[in-house]
């Protein structure tokens, strides 16, 4: 994630650099000018003070320092450590960045937010020479560590540790779009709580798409853990009671409770989630959303937002080059990034750290 960015930021930084060179070269040109006619200036007051030094007594040889000292050049280096950047200099500068951001579809309000950020920073206010990347760099680190929401698994372990105390079984709902990695990310997820120690129980509630339950089985094989299942075209609010029923019947930690996909325009599959949500009453809800997704990605995180959600999982993180589709996420929102889906395996489940993927677009 970030590579696409990491390489437009650079580009857009030089340009902005050039600019800052240019500007700095021709101050040279003209503080070099100044510097020589003060140091002829200087070479005369130090020759005359010698010949007055010849003349006049001792005692006067301090006051005479002390004018020599005053006539030194004073402001001149200041010159050298500072640039104001014009509003027009500053919209020339992030015209080129704002077509980056929109490429790697980062949403459009992200990209204003870091404008008027960017803005504040840079336009009218001095900038040390030579620290205009560094400054762009640290205010987009700043914005994104502001958007980014980073939530610790540990989280997870704690909700279980209570709910075990209690006798209940803790229980996970995984919604998002089709195709977008949810049963996957459950699949993950499951191996990710048998490595803690805790065991499972898998609610086939995708009763819509052909295969599903198969796909889910299989996962349940591979992992050694019990599906409940019902019939295609059956209630998912029904299979996710019954596993959860199972679960307390068996002493199981964890129920997790996949959904069918669904697109989030499609009101009447919403609110079959709605009532699955109801049912269920689920301790984590799980959007999971997809790395590649476009601009889409703020609607579909508003749309799931109203049937609320506790963290999101991003899957196919490591074949996304852009990065866009987890600010987008996370700005709109407003829940944190619980894991990043990192390749097809049980394993690649990363817990989402959020200044390790910033410092991969900044470093
Ligand atoms: N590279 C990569 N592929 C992934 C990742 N997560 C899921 N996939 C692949 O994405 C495809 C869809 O994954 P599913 O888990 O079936 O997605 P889904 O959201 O359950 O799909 P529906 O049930 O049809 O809505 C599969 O081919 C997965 O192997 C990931 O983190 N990285
Ligand atoms: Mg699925």
């Amino acid at each position: 994630m970030f590579e696409f960015l990491k390489k437009k930021l650079k580009q857009s930084i030089e340009g902005i650099k050039k600019a800052f060179k240019e500007e700095e070269e021709e101050v040279k040109e003209e503080t070099k000018e100044e510097i020589t006619e003060e140091v002829e200036k200087e070479v005369e007051v130090k020759e005359e003070i010698k010949k007055e030094e010849v003349k006049k007594p001792k005692l006067l040889e301090r006051i005479f320092k002390k004018k020599e000292k005053k006539e030194k050049p004073k402001e001149k280096p200041k010159l050298l450590f500072e640039k104001r950047l014009s509003e027009e200099e500053f919209e020339k500068f992030f015209k080129n960045l704002e077509i980056s951001f929109l490429q790697a579809n980062v949403a459009y309000e992200v990209i204003q937010l870091l404008k008027e950020k960017l803005k504040e920073e840079l336009v009218d206010k001095p900038v040390k020479r030579g620290k205009v990347e560094e400054k762009i760099l640290n205010t987009i680190k700043q914005t994104f560590e502001e958007i980014l929401i980073q939530m610790s698994p540990q989280k997870i372990i704690d909700k279980i540790e209570e709910n075990k105390r209690i006798g209940e079984p803790t229980k996970f709902l995984f919604l998002g779009v089709n195709g977008t990695g949810k049963t996957t990310s459950l699949a993950k997820f499951c191996k990710w709580l048998q490595d803690k120690g805790y065991s499972v129980v898998l609610s086939a509630s995708d009763t819509f798409r052909a295969a599903s339950i198969e796909q889910l089985e299989k996962h349940a094989k591979n992992l050694g853990v019990k599906v409940i299942k019902h019939k295609y075209g059956a209630d998912p609010a029904a299979v996710a009671y019954d596993a959860i029923a199972y679960a307390r019947a068996h002493n199981i930690d964890c129920v997790l409770i996949d959904s069918a996909g669904r697109q989030h325009t499609s009101k009447n599959l919403m609110d079959e989630l709605a009532k699955l949500k109801r049912v269920a009453k689920p301790d984590f809800t799980i959007f999971v959303a997809d790395a590649l997704t476009g601009n889409d990605a703020v609607e579909q995180a508003k749309e799931f937002g109203k049937i609320g959600f506790d963290a999101a999982i991003l899957a196919k993180a490591d074949v996304d080059q852009k990065g866009g589709a987890i600010l987008s996420v996370s700005y709109v929102s407003e829940k944190p990034i619980l894991f990043l889906g990192v390749g097809q395996d049980y394993k690649d489940l990363e817990p989402f750290d959020k200044e390790k993927l910033i410092q991969r677009l900044i470093k």
